[in-house]
């Protein structure tokens, strides 16, 4: 047993608590995490440290927090298998990100989108730690000697940037860090909000009818799949003039496990009410154990808390590793 588990591939993952988990969450990243359990070595963790690159309220971030750990296990990530823990736990996140961000250049981290993005979005606060963000990333995944990430489409350049910085120091110290690959799955890396399908589907997005939380009760996600935007016309296809309708599709696909040809056979002829209705119902019947299980979990702290404290002494052990070796091969004085 012990053996198999040293020879397994290294995943890492992990989400900030900067919202409730959405749909997208789900479908683009949560629901590969869980399929890949079996099969690799797998850390997921509450991204608390990236969480205040925009300003947060301290009572919020900590029962978020709590929450996203919670969401992450009612989902299916088993502790029995994963390691689950809070970033904020292993010093050795903000140790290695500044070690790294001595070898990544300005130039670099200013080219980032979501830096861009969020920069527009917080014009008030555009802090250091939010343009540094992207090195913290890379220490995140570097730390453990990754192999894979699981993320949606959207995190896509930060992976890039991040096995920039990897070649850059493995070519400048000697061979340090594995190249860590990003995993993005077949169906649901980029969700679309439910408003404007121009738009990714985001936990931040001012207007609520944009998304689905993954706790939203049936009634709840079912309306706001009825009040989903589709296009012109009543043709159930997926196609560049029918952004709306092709999310939806996706959608469908992502969670039934359909093709898309199949779902558009399935819904050939019908109109958009049912279409939408159906689409509703296939993702709350997805969505209702995840929320009976988040139901139980809140009612047994004690057990939450025994996994991330179990989970931040595994990941520690791991990262010091790898710290003591990124520190030797700098020329720190070893101690
Ligand atoms: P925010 O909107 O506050 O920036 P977010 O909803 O993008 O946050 P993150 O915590 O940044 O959420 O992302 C967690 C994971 O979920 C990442 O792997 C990200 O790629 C994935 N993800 C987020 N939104 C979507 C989406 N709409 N479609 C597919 N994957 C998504
Ligand atoms: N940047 C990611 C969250 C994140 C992450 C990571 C994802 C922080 N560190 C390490 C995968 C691996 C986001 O904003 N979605």
């Amino acid at each position: 047993m012990e053996q198999q588990a040293e020879t397994k591939k290294r995943i890492f993952s992990g989400m900030q608590p900067s919202g409730e988990l959405t749909l997208g969450n789900y479908l683009g990243a949560l629901k590969n995490w869980i399929k890949l359990q079996d099969d690799y070595d797998c850390m997921y963790s509450v991204m608390n440290m990236h969480a205040i690159t925009v300003r947060q309220d301290p009572a919020e971030l900590k029962k978020r927090s709590m929450e996203v750990l919670m969401q992450y296990m009612a989902c299916g990530v088993d502790p029995e298998k994963s390691i689950l823990f809070f970033q904020s736990h292993v010093s050795a996140h903000a140790e290695l990100a500044w070690i790294l961000s001595c070898n990544t250049q300005m130039g670099e981290l200013s080219r980032m989108t979501q830096f861009k993005d969020k920069s527009k979005k917080h014009a008030d606060n555009i802090n250091a730690g939010l343009f540094t963000y992207p090195v913290l990333m890379a220490a995140d995944i570097l730390l453990y000697q990754t192999d894979l990430v699981p993320v949606g489409h959207d995190q896509l350049q930060h992976i890039e940037l991040t096995r920039d910085i990897a070649t850059r120091f493995n070519h400048h110290y000697g061979e340090t860090f594995t190249m860590p690959e990003p995993y993005i799955g077949k169906a649901g890396a980029r969700v679309m909000s439910l408003q404007s399908p121009e738009n990714k589907m985001s936990k931040s997005d001012p207007n609520p009818n944009g998304y689905v939380w993954i706790l939203d009760p049936e009634e709840v996600i079912i309306k706001q799949f009825k009040r989903a935007v589709t296009d012109s016309g009543n043709e159930v296809v997926a196609r560049e003039d029918k952004p709306g309708v092709t999310n939806l599709l996706t959608i469908y696909c992502a969670v039934t496990g359909k093709t898309m040809e199949e779902a558009e056979k399935e819904f050939a002829g019908q109109g958009y009410g049912t279409f939408k209705q159906a689409v509703g119902e296939a993702v709350a019947a997805e969505l209702a154990p995840v929320r009976e299980r988040f139901s139980q979990l809140s009612k047994d702290k004690a057990y939450v808390e025994e996994v991330y404290k179990k989970g931040a002494e595994q990941a520690a052990r791991i990262a010091a590793k790898t710290l003591r070796k990124v520190y030797k091969k700098v020329g720190f004085v070893a101690w």
